[in-house]
């Protein structure tokens, strides 16, 4: 594939694919409604950063992976998480601080992990994740495994010195890391051209990297164009980087607004209305016979319950033992000199 999005066709997936990414963009939307909802009341506290506009992201870009690949984000990741197969339930406890959370409620929003399922966690600081994508794609290649890692990563992390240190030893050492900007064009108030004076085509060129751009509202071509690059990279093509073009519709955090004076209510409704990514792909699947109204009823009576389920999780589940308050703030190495986390060697 070149650097620009195929803009694939329905016709290039089955029914069966379709139905499974809009079944998920569903559940991540419910999921993503309640933490909201949840945090607006005070059963969550402290940072929370939604996900909702970008759902087509997650569902196309982790979907392609196999459970031994990894994928590694940034605080916005509670639905890359569900993706990569942390249950909602253990993300939702994480959410409400419990000990029954993917990080036994000593991680919140900002740091869910689910090692067992490959997924390297959430990281509050921007491009906190790229030297340690980069020490996974070194760590699969020292193995002589054919995984890849894929790296989330903000628009607004591109300029950092972190992205390009990652980025130029990936090329030297030729590691399985694909480089994936979620562009939703703004770092919390700031749009991408205000703080760059190149286009982000030009972030990988000194690394010899080309730039790939995806429409990140469109799942279809999502899945298909990002389906594409990890195959080249499982084959041995080294580091990639993909613009993955979305938007978010809810404020930077849930203390913002949705608009503020940094983008207009008029951007944020057109955005809402026009390039929804499960109504995108809910239209485009009635319009070729695959769906109907009534389909999609069911399948959101269906998200719903699953958040509902872990919700009630969430409220159940036991408060962190204050004697843990510290555990976990070093991993531990083993015997082998493996780096170890909760018993488990990763
Ligand atoms: C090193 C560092 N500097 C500043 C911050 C504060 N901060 C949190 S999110 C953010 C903007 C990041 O925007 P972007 O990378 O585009 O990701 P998005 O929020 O759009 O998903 C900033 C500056 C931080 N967390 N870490
Ligand atoms: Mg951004």
């Amino acid at each position: 594939m070149d650097g620009s999005s195929t803009m694939a066709s329905i016709d290039a997936l089955e029914k069966a694919d379709l139905m499974g990414l809009l079944n998920q963009m569903l559940l991540y939307r419910r999921f993503e409604e309640k933490a909201g909802e949840s945090y607006a009341i005070g059963k969550i506290g402290g940072f929370c950063h939604l996900h909702i506009g970008q759902e087509a992201v997650a569902a196309g870009c982790i979907t392609p992976l196999r459970k031994d690949d990894y994928a590694i984000g940034t605080y916005r990741e509670h639905t890359q998480a569900l993706a990569k197969g942390v249950s909602p339930g253990a993300v939702m406890a994480e959410l409400y601080g419990k000990a029954s959370g993917a990080s036994k409620g000593l991680g919140g929003s900002m740091h869910i992990f689910g090692a067992d399922v490959g997924f390297m966690g959430g990281h509050g600081i921007v491009g906190g994740q790229l030297g340690l994508a980069l020490g996974i794609g070194w760590a699969i290649h020292y193995r002589g495994g054919d995984q890849v890692c894929v790296c989330f990563l903000g628009d607004a992390a591109v300029n950092q010195g972190a992205f390009h240190e990652s980025m130029n030893m990936a090329a030297i050492w030729n590691l399985p890391v694909i480089y994936a900007v979620e562009n939703n064009d703004y770092g919390m108030g700031t749009k991408f051209s205000r703080v760059s004076d190149t286009d982000m085509s030009q972030k990988s060129a000194s690394h010899g990297v080309p730039a790939r751009v995806i429409d990140g509202q469109n799942v279809i071509s999502t899945y298909v164009d990002f389906s594409a690059i990890v195959e080249e990279v499982r084959q041995g093509a080294g580091p990639q980087f993909v613009d993955v073009q979305c938007y978010r519709f809810k404020g930077h955090s849930m203390s913002d607004p949705v608009s503020g004076t940094y983008r207009s209510k008029k951007e944020v409704e057109d955005k809402t209305e026009n390039a929804d990514p499960i109504r995108m792909l809910a239209d485009q699947m009635m319009e070729a016979g695959l769906l109907s109204e009534e389909d999609l009823e069911a399948m959101d009576v269906e998200a719903r319950d699953i958040v509902r389920k872990a919700e009630e999780f969430a409220e159940e589940a036991p408060e962190p033992d204050l004697k843990t308050l510290y555990d976990f703030v070093y991993s531990e190495i083993n015997p082998n000199g493996r780096l170890f986390f909760d018993g488990r060697t990763i």
